[in-house]
């Protein structure tokens, strides 16, 4: 007997709905049920960049070197012995990269600024042509009907600051930076985000050393680092705040880690939550709490950062948004411990994309703003960051055929949506890339574009995933 297909169900469905009269324009035969994961009215689409890893142009007009320029020219660094002294030309190359936005349909676009573009020595004289080209490239966007969104600091410290991060004057530099970013900029750019994922420049960078600066500092100094991380960040947010109109966004862009409860159940949902305080308790949680919480104080003993009068309330500052960085998680289940989780081993077998680090866990999305948001309520949340690499080939008919990223992306959109559907306040949805681009110590090895660059010619190439976002973002709805 032939069996009943998808088809035919639906000629079951048109049939009964045109009995009852009803007129089922959305489940049309053949037709993507779109309307099953619509997104909210507004919901914003982008795409995300940093300036170190597109704009290339490192020593034009007047740029002076970042840290991530002398790491990077290190030998032995980078795969390949790469560099960001050209990237994707963005610096000059930025009209087409609109083009791109444009192409896609996007409503916003995060980028950052490069801080060594604006003040050479990282503080004292501005360079005007440094301002100059985010002028244009901010006029470009808005011509475009694009909204940017601007990161202060992607890891691309000044390399002339005394100490780095290190360094408490640092954290007081980057609000002299705050600030004059603010000025010249705030007339057009509506939404700031202070620092981007304050673990990978201050504990991969001072602890690990596999980052720049590449330093492997004993403990009680590396927390003293990161205590300068969170410091620049909240005196970034003052500093914005007091430059600014008050109609201006506020936030950051942090990597949360993501535990997702291994069972739904109240238990589980319980660990989960309790594992993302503890997971995050130096940073996100820090902020939002405006301490550091007491548990990581008594971890760390001896080793606990020095705190100066008036920093916890810079650090505590009142946030606009806070945009959630998310690639990743790791599961939790409740155990009968004193701190009443357990995180569970990564499987060797567990499916993960071109990065191995990217274990394909796309119930990340949904939990990371839930947990985030039952924790600390914050009134608005943005994923800021949210794509993988894939072994993207061209084929000879020209296509990128990268089915593994458009599922990735499917899958995070669909969990995402349920956090829509649920309440949680995102307002937006930031794709990473917009462009492969260089992906720090993996140099151009791991692709992360939804455009192809072939790195030669610097020609931009959409891959089957821009297709894919671009039917999403007309849709509102994951296709
Ligand atoms: C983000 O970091 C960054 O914001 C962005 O610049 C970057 O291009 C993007 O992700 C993709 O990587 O090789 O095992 O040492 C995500 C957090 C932290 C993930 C450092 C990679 C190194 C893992 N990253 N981590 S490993």
């Amino acid at each position: 007997m032939k069996s009943f297909t998808r088809r035919d169900f639906g000629k079951t469905v048109a049939a009964a709905a045109a009995f009852a009269g009803v007129s089922l324009p959305e489940i049309a035969l053949g037709q993507p049920h779109a309307a099953v994961r619509q997104y909210p009215e507004g919901f914003r689409w982008g795409c995300a960049t940093a300036a170190y890893q597109i704009e290339g142009g490192a020593t034009a007009d007047g740029r002076g070197p970042s840290i991530w320029d002398t790491f990077s020219h290190t030998p032995g660094i980078t795969v390949n012995g790469d560099t960001g002294d050209v990237a994707d030309d963005s610096y000059h190359l930025y009209k087409e990269d609109v083009k791109l936005l444009r192409n896609l349909g996007v409503s916003a676009y995060r980028m950052s600024i490069s801080w060594s573009r604006v003040f050479p020595s990282g503080t004292g004289q501005p360079n005007p042509l440094g301002l100059d080209y985010y002028n244009r490239v901010v006029d470009e966007l808005l011509a475009n009907k694009i909204t940017p969104y601007i990161t202060l600091f992607h890891w691309d410290l000044p390399a002339a600051l005394p100490g780095g991060w290190q360094s408490r004057d640092t954290s007081k530099a980057f609000a002299d930076y705050a600030a004059y970013i603010a000025k010249h900029l705030s007339d057009r750019v509506h939404h700031f985000m202070t620092t981007n994922e304050f673990t990978c420049f201050t504990d991969i960078g001072y602890r690990d050393g596999r980052f720049a600066p590449g330093l492997k500092l004993p403990a009680a100094q590396a927390n003293q680092v990161r205590h300068h991380g969170i410091l620049a960040h909240g005196l970034g947010v003052q500093a914005l705040r007091a430059n600014a109109p008050s109609t201006t966004q506020v936030g950051l862009a942090e990597n949360a880690n993501v535990y997702v409860p291994i069972m739904e159940t109240p238990k589980h949902i319980e660990a989960a939550r309790r594992a993302t305080r503890d997971g995050n308790a130096p940073f996100l949680a820090t902020l939002m709490e405006g301490k550091y919480p007491d548990s990581y104080l008594q971890r760390e003993g001896a080793n606990a950062p020095k705190v100066e009068p008036g920093d916890m309330q810079a650090i505590g500052s009142k946030l606009d948004f806070v945009g959630l960085n998310v690639y990743t998680a790791d599961y939790v289940s409740a155990d009968g411990s004193a701190q009443g989780y357990a995180i569970e081993p990564r499987q060797t077998s567990y499916p993960h994309m071109a990065s191995p680090w990217i274990n394909i866990t796309p119930e990340c999305v949904y939990w990371t703003v839930r947990n985030v948001c039952d924790l600390w309520k914050p009134p608005a949340i943005y994923i800021t960051e949210n794509g993988c690499s894939a072994d993207d080939v061209v084929t000879s008919a020209n296509r990128i055929e990268d089915t593994d990223r458009v599922m990735y992306l499917r899958n995070h959109l669909t969990h995402l949506h349920r956090a829509t559907t649920e309440g949680y306040p995102v307002k937006g949805y930031f794709l990473w890339s917009l462009l492969d681009n260089f992906e720090w110590c993996d140099g151009y090895s791991k692709r992360f574009g939804i455009h192809y660059v072939d790195f030669k010619t610097l020609k931009r190439t959409p891959k089957l995933s821009a297709e894919w976002y671009r039917e999403t973002i007309a849709r509102n709805a994951v296709v």
